[in-house]
C-alpha cells in the first residue's frame, strides 16, 4: 500500500549580519539610528558589567554569578524588539535585557549578593524576576500572555527566554503545548549556548535543531544566528507582530555561545576545548554590530571610547554606593514564597533568624 505524505516541514536559519559585520541588504530590518545605537550601548553595557561582576566575585565581593558574555545579541536585540508593556519572563542569563527594561546596577549587585530585593524592577512591573528553576518561567509566560488577552489587552505579548538545557524540562513542553492550544501571544526564545553547564547540546536532544520542536505543537519555529543582533531582532519582531495580530505563539532558537563560565562555581576547561572558544570568539556579536553601525556612518571610535568611559564611571559609582552598606532584611526571601503568609514558611523564617543570631553571637 503506498504511503501518503500527510505532513512535511522545514526549518529555516536566519542570518543577516555575517561574521565581519557585513549586512545582507535584502534582509536588513528597518530600525531607526537611535534604536541601533541604543542596542549597541546596551550590549556594551552588558559586556562591561558582566566583566566587572566576575571580578567582584573573584575578589569575594559578590555571590555566585551566571556569566553571559558572548550572548548579548540574543537577549538585548530580543528586548529591543518588544514593547515596554509587554511581559519579559526570563531566566538568569539576560543581564543586558534586564538593564534595558529598567533594572539598575544596584538591582544586579543586590541580587547576586543574595538579596531578594534586587529582583524587583523599579520601573517595569512586567519584567519578572530571575527564574532559576529551569523551564518554570515558560508556563508563567503563557498564563500572562493568555491572561492579558482575557483582560482585553489586545496588543500585549509575552517574551520568555530560556536555555537549550531547559528544553528537556516538562515545563518547556507543557508551555508550548498550552500556548499552541490557547493561541496565546507568546514568543519562546531559546538561547542555545551549546551547553547546559557541562552537558553539550547534542546530549540534550536528538533533534537536529531546537527550532523544529515547534512543529510538534503546531506553531512556527525558526533558528537564527544568535550572535547576529539583526537576525534576532527580525525574528522576535516578526513573532511579536504575529502574536499581536492574533496568530499565536512562536519558537525561536538563537544559536550562540557562552564564552565564560556557566556560573562562578564552574570550570569549563573540564568539558570544552580552547579551540571551540576561539572559534566562537571570532563570531563575537559586539564586534560585528559595531562594524555594522560604523559602516552605516552612525558610530566611530571616539563615540566608542566615550561610551566605555561613561559606563566605567557608572559601574564604579554603583559599586562604591553598594558597598557603603545599607539596612538589608536578611529574611526577605521568606516574604516572597507565597502571596499570603503560610505557617510552614514562618516556622522556617523563625529558625533562620535564630540561627543568624547564634552566628552573630559567635562573631
Ligand atoms: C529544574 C532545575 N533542574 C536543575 C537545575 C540546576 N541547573 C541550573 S542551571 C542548569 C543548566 C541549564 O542549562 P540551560 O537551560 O541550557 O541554560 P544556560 O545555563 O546554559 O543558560 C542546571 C541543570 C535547576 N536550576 N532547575
Amino acid at each position: 500500500m503506498p504511503l501518503d505524505i500527510i505532513e512535511t516541514f522545514q526549518i529555516s536559519h536566519l542570518s543577516i549580519l555575517d561574521e565581519n559585520g557585513k549586512v545582507d541588504k535584502d534582509l536588513e530590518p528597518r530600525i531607526s539610528d537611535e534604536k541601533l545605537i541604543r542596542l549597541h550601548r546596551a550590549m556594551t553595557l552588558s559586556r562591561m558589567v558582566d566583566a566587572r561582576l566576575l571580578n567582584l566575585q573573584r575578589q569575594g565581593r559578590l555571590g555566585t554569578l551566571p556569566v553571559c558574555t558572548g550572548q548579548e545579541a540574543a537577549f538585548c536585540a530580543a528586548a529591543l524588539a518588544i514593547r515596554e508593556r509587554d511581559w519579559f519572563v526570563g531566566s538568569y542569563r539576560e543581564l543586558g535585557a534586564r538593564l534595558m527594561r529598567g533594572e539598575t546596577l544596584d538591582n544586579i549587585l543586590l541580587l547576586f549578593n543574595g538579596h531578594e530585593e534586587g529582583n524587583v524592577n523599579p520601573v517595569n512591573d512586567r519584567t519578572l524576576p530571575v527564574s532559576i528553576v529551569l523551564g518554570s518561567q515558560l508556563p508563567h509566560a503563557v498564563g500572562l500572555a493568555y491572561g492579558s488577552r482575557l483582560r482585553g489587552e489586545e496588543d500585549t505579548v509575552a517574551l520568555t527566554v530560556f536555555g537549550d538545557g531547559s528544553t528537556s524540562e516538562g515545563d518547556f513542553h507543557e508551555g508550548l503545548n498550552f500556548a499552541g492550544v490557547l493561541n496565546a501571544p507568546v514568543i519562546f526564545l531559546c538561547q542555545n549556548n551549546q551547553f547546559a553547564i557541562s552537558t553539550p547540546r547534542a546530549w540534550q536532544t536528538r533533534s537536529e535543531t531546537i527550532a523544529q520542536k515547534a512543529v510538534g505543537y503546531g506553531i512556527p519555529g525558526i533558528q537564527v544566528d544568535g550572535n547576529d543582533a539583526l537576525a534576532v531582532y527580525s525574528a522576535v519582531k516578526e513573532a511579536a507582530d504575529r502574536a499581536r495580530a492574533g496568530e499565536g505563539p512562536s519558537l525561536i532558537e538563537a544559536v550562540t555561545f557562552r564564552m565564560g563560565v556557566h556560573t562562578t562555581a564552574d570550570d569549563p576547561t573540564r568539558y570544552r576545548g580552547d579551540d571551540m572558544v576561539e572559534d566562537w570568539a571570532a563570531k563575537d556579536p559586539l564586534i560585528r554590530f559595531k562594524s555594522y553601525i560604523t559602516e552605516k556612518g552612525i558610530w566611530d571610535e571616539e563615540k566608542q571610547a566615550e561610551l566605555e568611559a561613561g559606563i566605567k564611571t557608572d559601574i564604579d559609582t554603583a559599586v562604591t554606593e553598594f558597598e557603603k552598606g545599607r539596612d538589608i532584611k536578611p529574611d526577605a526571601p521568606f516574604d516572597y514564597v507565597f502571596g499570603t503568609k503560610a505557617q510552614i514558611i514562618e516556622d522556617q523564617r523563625a529558625r533562620f533568624l535564630a540561627d543568624l543570631e547564634k552566628e552573630a553571637d559567635h562573631g
